[in-house]
C-alpha cells in the first residue's frame, strides 16, 4: 500500500483510521532537508487527491526518538545554496505547509523536545499543536543570518500576535512549553511523548465521532477565513454553512438527533 515505509526520510502509518507520520532523520535531529520534503509531499499529496479521508480520518505528526520533533531546516544543506536555490528550497518547504493546510482531515502536531525554525513552522501548518513539557520551541533563523522561511513570518503572527511574534523572531530566543501553552502556540501539554500520542489518539477518538464532512468543511473555511476580513470570511462561512444542507452528513446528523440515535456518518 502507499502509505507504509516507501520513504527513506519519514515514515507513515496507519492504526485504527489514524496516520501516524513521523519525520525519521533522528540523528540530525529530523531537520527538513529537500528529501524530507520532497517524500513529505508526496505523502500529502496522495492523502489529498486518492485517499480524501476515506481511510486516513486524522494525521498525527511526530519527530523521531526523544530529542526532536524537528530541529529545523537543515542548516548543511542550506550553508552553500545559492538565492534560486534557496527560492526553491523554501517554495517547497512553503508549498509542504500549504498541503497540510489542504489536508481534509484534522492534524495535530505532537511535538516532542525542539521544534525549532522550520520545525516550528512545520508545526504552526498543523490544525493544532500538543507538546511534551520538555519540548522548545522558536524560530532561530536570524542567529544564523536568516529569515524564517516555511511560513514563519506568516503564521506566529495569527497564532500568537504580531508584536509578541516579532520580539520571538527578532532575538531568536527558545520558547519552552509553559510559554508555548500561555501563548497560544501549544493547546494541551503531556509529562512525555508516550502520554502524549496517547492524548491525540484520545482526541482524535472524539473527532472521528463527528461528521468528517463537517470537520472537513469547517476546516477549509477556518483556513481560508484567516486571510480575509471579517465581513468576507462570514460570506465564506455563509456559503459552506448553506452548502452543508446537501450532505449526507447533516441529514444524517439531524435525522439521528430527532431519532435519539447515535448518527452514523459516512462522510459524504
Ligand atoms: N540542520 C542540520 N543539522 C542539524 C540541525 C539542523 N537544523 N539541527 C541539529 N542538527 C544536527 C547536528 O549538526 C548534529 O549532527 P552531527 O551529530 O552530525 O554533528 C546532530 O543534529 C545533533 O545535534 P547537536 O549535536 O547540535 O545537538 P545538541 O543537543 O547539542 O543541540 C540544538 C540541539 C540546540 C537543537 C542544536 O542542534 C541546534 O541549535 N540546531 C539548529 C537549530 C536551528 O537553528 N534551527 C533553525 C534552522 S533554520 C530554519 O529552519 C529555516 C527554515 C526556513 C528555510 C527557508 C530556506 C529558503
Amino acid at each position: 500500500m502507499f502509505i507504509t515505509n516507501n520513504y527513506e526520510t519519514i515514515t507513515f502509518e496507519v492504526k485504527e483510521g489514524i496516520g501516524h507520520l513521523t519525520i525519521n532523520r533522528e540523528k540530525k535531529l529530523n531537520a527538513l532537508n529537500s528529501t524530507v520534503l520532497s517524500e513529505l509531499k508526496t505523502l500529502l499529496n496522495h492523502l489529498i487527491e486518492e485517499d480524501k479521508g476515506q481511510t486516513v480520518k486524522g494525521v498525527l505528526v511526530t519527530g523521531a526518538g526523544e530529542k526532536a520533533f524537528i530541529a529545523g531546516a537543515d542548516i548543511a544543506q542550506m550553508q552553500d545554496m545559492n538565492v534560486e536555490e534557496a527560492r526553491e528550497f523554501g517554495a517547497l518547504g512553503q508549498e509542504v505547509t500549504l498541503l497540510f493546510e489542504r489536508l481534509p482531515m484534522p492534524v495535530i502536531a505532537c511535538v516532542n523536545g525542539f521544534a525549532l525554525g522550520g520545525g516550528c513552522e512545520m508545526a504552526m501548518a498543523c490544525d493544532f499543536i500538543y507538546a511534551t513539557e520538555t519540548a522548545v520551541f522558536g524560530q532561530p533563523e536570524v542567529k544564523l543570518g536568516l529569515i524564517p522561511g516555511f511560513g514563519g513570518t506568516q503564521r506566529l503572527s495569527k497564532v500568537v500576535g504580531r508584536n509578541r511574534a516579532k520580539e520571538i523572531i527578532y532575538t531568536g530566543r527558545n520558547v519552552k512549553a509553559e510559554e508555548a501553552l500561555r501563548i497560544g502556540l501549544a493547546v494541551k501539554l503531556f509529562a512525555s511523548k508516550d502520554e502524549m500520542i496517547a492524548g491525540a489518539l484520545k482526541t482524535f477518538s472524539f473527532m472521528t465521532t463527528n461528521s468528517p464532512n463537517a470537520i472537513k468543511i469547517s476546516k477549509q473555511v477556518m483556513n481560508g477565513g484567516n486571510d480575509l476580513t471579517v465581513e468576507k470570511g462570514l460570506g465564506l462561512e455563509l456559503d459552506q454553512f448553506a452548502a452543508v444542507f446537501s450532505s449526507e452528513d447533516m441529514k444524517e446528523g439531524t435525522k439521528a438527533f430527532v431519532e435519539k440515535r447515535a448518527p452514523n456518518f459516512t462522510g459524504n
